[in-house]
């Protein structure tokens, strides 16, 4: 059985949050929508576009709070391995499909416990596909895999190319959508496997990071998580623990 991972190791700190939230927060928004009135979109590269703060707050704690409750049942959290048996530095866990690092295919349950795996949130899917939307270089995906990962304060991923999803998908450039929340990760994008030429770009908690076209190859990967950055509100209302949560939608 595998050991169940907490993302809020206390869960009295939920019940005696403060509900302090940044300006915005209360704002009434319909999910999906961005923080602010005009997100930031930056264009690193053909393909790869960065929307800065476009999750808004209380889209974050919800997804923590489902993460979280995902994560501790069937099919939950895990440390996988890759295919020469080293641990990754990371807990994972997969929604829609599983993805198995040991063997690079998509199956329907999970390597542990044999779970079937959680079907993807509809909410998380909808401010997948509104982020999609408003990157308009890339066609619409409708997102039936999505893989979350969780680093702590030494976790990291090495430079990689996500190649398991069918050719068809490959082939057409569908994007691959990355939420980033929590701590704030220095993730690294090259042309080769080479982390010394790569390019350096810090996703915070709330970005949204859109990989596809002729980027989708792309090698990349996470040099380091920043200690202390998670907002103090989403600490607050969620008590998630130090570390960043990553989610990927993509469509197989
Ligand atoms: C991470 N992300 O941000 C790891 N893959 O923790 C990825 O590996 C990734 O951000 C494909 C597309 C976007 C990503
Ligand atoms: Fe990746």
């Amino acid at each position: 059985m595998l050991q169940p991972f907490d993302l809020c190791p206390d869960h009295s700190e939920l019940t005696n949050a403060k509900t302090t939230a940044p300006e915005g927060h209360k704002k009434k928004r319909k999910a999906g929508e961005s923080t602010t009135d005009v997100a930031s979109v930056q264009h690193l590269r053909p393909g790869l576009v960065l929307l800065k703060g476009f999750v808004k707050p209380e889209d974050q704690v919800k997804i923590v709070r489902t993460c979280r409750q995902l994560g501790i049942g069937p099919g939950g959290f895990y440390t996988p391995s890759f295919k020469n048996g080293a641990k990754m530095k990371l807990w994972m866990m997969c929604l829609g499909k599983n993805w198995d690092p040991t063997t690079g295919f998509y199956g329907p349950t999970h390597p542990c416990d044999g779970a079937q795996v959680p079907a993807i949130p509809e909410a998380f899917k909808i401010i997948a596909q509104t982020a999609n939307s408003t990157a308009s270089e890339f066609p619409q995906i409708n997102p039936d895999i999505c893989i979350i990962n969780y680093y702590n304060n030494v976790g990291k991923l090495g430079l990689h190319q996500d190649k398991d999803e069918s050719g068809r998908s490959i082939n057409q450039g569908l994007p691959i959508v990355s939420i980033s929340i929590g701590d704030t990760a220095e993730f690294l994008f090259s042309d080769a496997r080479d982390k010394d030429r790569a390019t350096k770009v810090n996703l915070e908690s709330g970005d949204i990071l859109i990989l596809g076209g002729r980027s989708r190859l792309l090698f990349h990967g996470i040099s380091h998580v920043k200690p202390n950055t998670t907002p103090t509100w989403l600490k607050e209302e969620t008590g998630l623990r130090p570390g960043r949560v990553n989610l990927t939608f993509r469509q197989y």
